[in-house]
């Protein structure tokens, strides 16, 4: 490798490429070009119990309508400053007290909401109001109108997932608020899921293959359900029972930024190591355990959220049964021909 300080003519090189905009490749080149994933990420865990009183504390500080959207970002430590969990994605957790509206905007950025705490909630997406009961997760894809409103009692506080860091990089974004802080009711309650979630879709609909899901509310109820059954067979070895979800009418991811995956996990039971390329954000909705993540050992209980950056081995251990939700890029790799997994 050169030698900056052996090599005082490259040295002024350097600095009179500098000038330029220009730099020397070969001082960077096998950073630029790693033999495996390098990247920034860090394994990492935020808890519930200890980031709950600081979002009551901005309940205390900020209406809801003031900061138009009362958040509470998670920064990994190791991108500090970039509003990213991860390097594509985003993760925040969104409080919202009675009688409250954050209100309606839309922007390029998809969105996921897994709803962790509270009752009475709902988010409206395209005129349909979407109620919000814990564990349901529902989606608010590129350029759909949302607004968020409380008609029930106590704090509704939910995980916001984002593609915000991807679209920055992408320099592709774009918003828009609503002249109206409420989105008209346009569709009774239901509507979506009784068109796009029971296996049919209206006669003449057709969906192109990255058509975003019409279907935006996936109800923990159904979710549950499915695990359940599934918990009477034997997992795999490596995930225990993984299902992605699906736009019911294309079978590809709801999004196509961001991947939305469930797992349940039997007692006892403790997952083969597994790694991927895809930086994970997890989210216990049910049970307790501990993911081995790389070098870091990670208890976790219900409502802690995790990261496994890309290609760190991952190992779940559940010590009751356990309900996993995550999300990550997996959809866009998948894409361009970049995902890859080792299971050992
Ligand atoms: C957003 O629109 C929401 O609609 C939540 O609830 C978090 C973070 C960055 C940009 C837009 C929401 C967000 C956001």
């Amino acid at each position: 490798m050169p030698n900056l300080s052996s090599a005082n003519p490259r040295a002024a090189f350097y600095a009179r490429l500098d000038q330029q905009s220009m730099a020397p490749l070969w001082e960077s080149l096998h950073a630029l070009v790693p033999p495996r994933p390098a990247t920034e990420v860090k394994p990492s865990v935020w808890r519930y119990a200890q980031m709950r009183p600081y979002l009551m504390e901005a309940g205390e500080l900020i209406t809801a309508a003031e900061a138009e959207r009362r958040v509470l970002i998670l920064e990994n430590e190791g991108l500090r400053g970039q509003a990213a969990v991860t390097q594509s994605l985003y993760a925040g957790l969104q409080l919202i007290l009675p009688g409250e509206v954050a209100p309606a905007h839309r922007h390029a950025q998809s969105a996921l909401r897994l709803v962790l705490e509270g009752e009475g909630a709902y988010t409206a997406v395209d005129g349909e109001r979407i109620p919000m009961s814990r564990g349901d997760f529902i989606i608010t894809p590129a350029h759909t109108w949302h607004d968020h409103g409380h008609d029930g009692q106590g704090p509704v506080v939910w995980l916001d997932g984002l593609d915000i860091p991807l679209v920055r990089f992408m320099g592709a974004g774009f918003a828009e608020k609503a002249s109206d802080s409420m989105q008209q009711v346009t569709k009774p309650q239901g509507d979506s899921l009784a068109r796009y979630g029971c296996n049919m879709v209206p006669v003449d609909y057709q969906a192109a293959p990255e058509t975003p899901s019409r279907l935006c509310h996936f109800r923990y109820v159904d979710t549950r359900a499915a695990l359940t059954q599934l918990l009477r067979s034997t997992p795999d070895v490596h995930t225990g029972h993984k299902l992605r979800f699906v736009n019911p009418a294309t079978g590809r991811s709801p999004m196509q930024t961001i991947g939305t995956y469930v797992q349940a996990l039997p007692a006892g039971f403790s997952t083969a190591p597994l790694r991927s390329t895809d930086s994970t954000v997890y989210c216990c909705l049910e049970g307790r355990g501990l993911a081995r993540i790389g070098e870091l050992e990670v208890a976790f209980d219900e409502r802690d959220i995790f990261v496994v950056p890309s290609w760190v081995t991952v190992q779940l251990e559940a010590a009751v049964e356990c309900v996993l939700f995550s999300y990550s890029d997996r959809p866009v790799q998948e894409a361009l021909g970049l995902w890859k997994e080792e299971r050992s």
